[in-house]
């Protein structure tokens, strides 16, 4: 009888232990998204991913400095627009979060970086890849991914030397990432001995591509380059086969998602897209990732569209700082995080390089086979 009261005793001193309680301090952390607009979905994904990662850790159990804390998770919606997110940037810090994992897009993440900075709040995008978000001198801002540059030039190179691309046509949203993005891809054509045949604007709010398709359709294209994200790529995708274009599709990670059958409308031939995310792992790590998408699934019933398990990885390098610091006081542990290296995570190994970007970046090359992602290659 006393062995058995001891052992339920054990077992509500363990469950006690690994369970945040009221008491606890608490750490504030934010995360910023499009949770609302033509890219919510995209959003979504991105706050499951740091949702994913705080409810793990608080279940396990969190001490920083030998305290107890529970982590709270204090989820914006900026509508992917930069004022919007310079307002939710500035509503954070006066919230008084210790870090943020955020924005999604690069046309609000570079300008929310300027409030994180002054605040001395480090943020870590997962998915914002317009390389300037890193080269503005702040010690603040972080990424875990790789940048337009590298996306931008390998998707280049793509379009020359593998699909033998001889009119290739490119069209942007004229947003930080569309326009960036399309001018790394230009370049690297040019580069490898490729001509762009004609080049042409949208924006990201735009729903008829009619006039534009119509000028590069006459330019016979073999590929068409679309920088800016699936919700336009979609139904831009869709006009093409109306207009009988059946150029070769391809984008950068804004268009790489698992939505993005769904908005062209079935009007993807299998192999004619091709994009790319910027990070990706192989081998004996591929484990770690497809476990994650698993987990994903499991708790939000749908599919990861692309970035949510490196916004759980950001999430996770930061609280490990603040563990590895033993304070959550952004000027304890910021130079931890600026440290980081080795960390294993589901999207590979993390570690920061002078400018916050991570180092030795992966990109992961898909094309879409009945409807579904399907993996080309893994390139660094
Ligand atoms: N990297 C694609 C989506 C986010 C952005 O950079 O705007």
């Amino acid at each position: 009888m006393q062995v058995r009261f001891n052992l339920i005793a054990a077992a509500a001193v363990v469950m006690f232990a690994n369970v945040a309680s009221a008491q606890d301090a608490v750490v504030k952390i934010g995360h910023v998204g499009p949770t609302s607009g033509a890219i919510a979905h995209l959003g979504k994904d991105n706050e499951n991913g740091a949702r994913m990662a705080i409810d793990e850790l608080n279940a396990k159990g969190v001490t920083i400095g030998g305290k107890k804390v529970k982590l709270e998770l204090l989820a914006e919606d900026d509508a992917g627009d930069p004022k919007q997110g310079t307002a939710v940037a500035q509503k954070l810090v006066d919230s008084k979060v210790v870090g943020v994992i955020g924005h999604l897009n690069s046309g609000t993440t570079i300008p929310a970086s300027k409030i994180y900075s002054d605040a001395g709040i480090p943020q870590i995008s997962p998915s914002a890849t317009n390389p300037k978000y890193t080269r503005q001198g702040y010690k603040t801002t972080f990424r875990v991914v790789a940048d337009d540059v590298h996306l931008g030039s390998t998707l280049g190179k793509y379009a020359v030397k593998e699909l033998k691309g001889k009119s290739i046509a490119v069209i942007d949203d004229r947003t930080a990432y569309g326009q960036g993005v399309a001018e790394e891809f230009t370049k690297a054509v040019k580069a490898s001995g490729g001509t762009v045949a004609e080049t042409q604007f949208t924006t990201d709010k735009a729903t008829d591509f009619t006039a534009i398709l119509t000028q590069i359709k006459s330019k016979k294209p073999d590929v068409v380059f679309f920088g800016g994200m699936d919700a336009v790529a979609g139904p831009m995708i869709r006009q093409m086969k109306q207009l009988g274009i059946t150029a070769k599709f391809m984008g950068g990670d804004g268009i790489c998602s698992s939505e993005l059958p769904k908005l062209a409308g079935g009007a993807m031939a299998d192999g004619q897209v091709v994009c790319a995310e910027a990070g990706g792992v192989e081998g004996e790590a591929k484990v770690g990732m497809e476990k994650f998408k698993e987990d994903y699934k499991k708790k939000f019933g749908i599919d990861v569209q692309v970035y949510a398990p490196y916004v759980y990885d950001a999430t996770n390098v930061l609280v490990a700082a603040m563990v590895k610091a033993g304070s959550s006081d952004p000027k304890v542990y910021l130079p931890v995080l600026a440290k980081t290296a080795g960390y294993k995570g589901v999207t590979g190994t993390i570690a920061f390089d002078e400018k916050g970007d991570i180092k030795n970046g992966a990109l992961t090359l898909y094309t879409y086979k009945a409807d579904k992602r399907d993996q080309i290659a893994v390139v660094r």
